[in-house]
């Protein structure tokens, strides 16, 4: 027969009003003894409350953000087989905070358990991934256990909670980025690849410093362009396209096109300039198989362009801007910069990209060497325009001309630097010549 006990918060040692960051319990559960009920944090360990007996949770009594203290009622559980209606407590299990020191085992501090080690059991997930001895990651010990279990690696998972606390959903979500990885490690490029673990420094004693969590999108984007960086061997061709006839045309239009509620932009331009030149060097417009054997060649002109929002680096993608007008190119460079703004993006407009204009000329630079969106095999950074003086062989004199600075990376495993010269090349002559754009 069941009885209905108090379960209390049990002796934490020289801990009062403590953090509850986790309630891992609703009424109507099932618990068995030692599954974790709450999980609790003060400024120098977290620690999860378990449950003494087995049974149902009749009721909950705080939720995630209330500050308890040993004696603080925690749940009333109908308990299976219970010999007493007397509140009960469990031992915490405790584990220290990131970058903070416990205090050796005491009377008043529960035990510290011992470093997590790997398993020695090969896992698909952990076997990927390099264990870093001497880095403490921040997160209770039943997000611990679950990370154990799924064989996650607690030292490569950013934190969003609290204080770079890493949650459960941390956890779910690296796990899910690790199975949706290419399966080919050949064409991943990261098998076998080792990589030093980046040194847990303990800042405060430098200084005063504040942890922020990366926005979603930056973490998602750092884990790509990373993949990208370590994947493709990068080459960055540098030019500079002589843009002052084609910077005149661009103003003489503006009234014109804005009257048409469009804001004719450089990139506009750039964009239907760099669609021709993926027609001129159809290498450029191709994606390596996953196996990496074949070069897989596109019929169509997607591309995508790089687009700076409050929460990170997004690129929507522009279809078929070989069959479309510089204008109509424009109006939809605007639309889908403002919904990038505004987060509205759906994730379509963000797919089937050939190739990525990355363009810091709004904001200043004269080069810069961009990070390829694999699949992709190439991309183009363009830089601030600037009037130069440029020597006019026939004339022998130097005549003001506004140059645009372009830097083009491409990935060497496609593109041989002989054609990443031609490339860069022909988008000069492209947008040196503003007729050349209508052919
Ligand atoms: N040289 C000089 N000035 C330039 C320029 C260039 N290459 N490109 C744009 N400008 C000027 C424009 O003339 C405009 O000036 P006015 O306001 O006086 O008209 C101003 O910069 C803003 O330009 P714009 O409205 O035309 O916008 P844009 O086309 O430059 O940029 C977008 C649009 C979405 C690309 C941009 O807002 C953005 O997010 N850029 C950042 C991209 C990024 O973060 N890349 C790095 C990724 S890592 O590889």
């Amino acid at each position: 027969m069941s009885q209905t006990i108090e379960v209390q918060v049990p002796d934490i040692g020289n801990f009062d009003s403590v953090d509850v960051i986790e309630v891992h319990i609703k009424a109507g559960d099932t618990v068995s003894q030692d599954d974790s009920l709450i999980t609790l944090e003060s400024d120098k360990a977290s620690m999860d409350i378990p449950s003494p007996v087995s049974g149902t949770i009749k009721e909950v009594k705080i939720k995630v953000g209330d500050k308890v203290s040993q004696g603080t009622l925690i749940a009333l559980v109908d308990a299976e087989a219970a010999k007493t209606s007397e509140p009960v407590a469990a031992t915490p299990q405790v584990n220290k905070v990131a970058n903070v020191e416990v205090p050796p085992p005491s009377r008043d501090m529960p035990e510290v358990p011992k470093p997590i080690q790997p398993q020695s059991t090969p896992n698909p997930v952990a076997a990927r991934v390099e264990f870093a001895p001497g880095k403490n990651p921040h997160a209770s010990p039943s997000v611990r256990k679950f990370a154990r279990e799924l064989g996650a690696d607690l030292t490569r998972i950013a934190g969003s909670g609290p204080k770079g606390r890493i949650t459960k959903e941390d956890v779910t979500a690296w796990i899910k980025g690790e199975l949706t990885r290419p399966r080919s490690e050949a064409a991943a490029g990261g098998a076998g690849l080792s990589v030093l673990a980046m040194p847990d420094i303990d800042f405060t004693q430098f200084g005063e410093i504040e942890r922020q969590a990366l926005p979603r999108i930056k973490k998602i984007s750092g884990a790509n362009l990373h993949r990208n960086w370590v994947t493709a061997p990068h080459v960055t061709q540098f030019d500079a396209a002589d843009i002052t006839d084609l910077e005149d045309f661009r103003k003489s239009m503006q009234d014109e096109a804005g009257k048409r509620g469009v804001k004719l932009t450089m990139l506009a331009f750039l964009m239907k300039a760099a669609a021709n030149a993926l027609r001129a060097y159809p290498n450029f417009n191709a994606s390596l198989s996953t196996d990496g054997s074949e070069l897989i060649l596109k019929k169509y002109f997607n591309i995508g362009f790089a687009c700076d929002t409050p929460d990170g680096l997004v690129v929507p993608v522009i279809r078929d801007v070989i069959q479309k007008d510089v204008l109509d190119i424009a109006r939809e460079l605007g639309e889908l910069s403002a919904k990038a703004r505004e987060r509205k993006l759906k994730v379509e407009e963000m797919q089937g990209g050939c190739f990525t204009i990355s363009s810091l000329g709004g904001i200043g630079g004269t080069a810069f060497t961009p990070i390829i969106n694999c699949p992709e095999v190439a991309i183009l950074g363009v830089s601030r325009s600037s009037m130069e003086p440029v020597w006019n062989a026939k004339g022998k004199t130097f005549e003001p001309r506004l140059m645009l600075p372009l830097s083009l990376s491409y990935d060497h495993r496609v593109i041989d630097g002989a054609d990443g010269a031609r490339f860069t090349s022909h988008l000069r002559v492209m947008l040196s010549d503003v007729r050349r754009l209508l052919l």
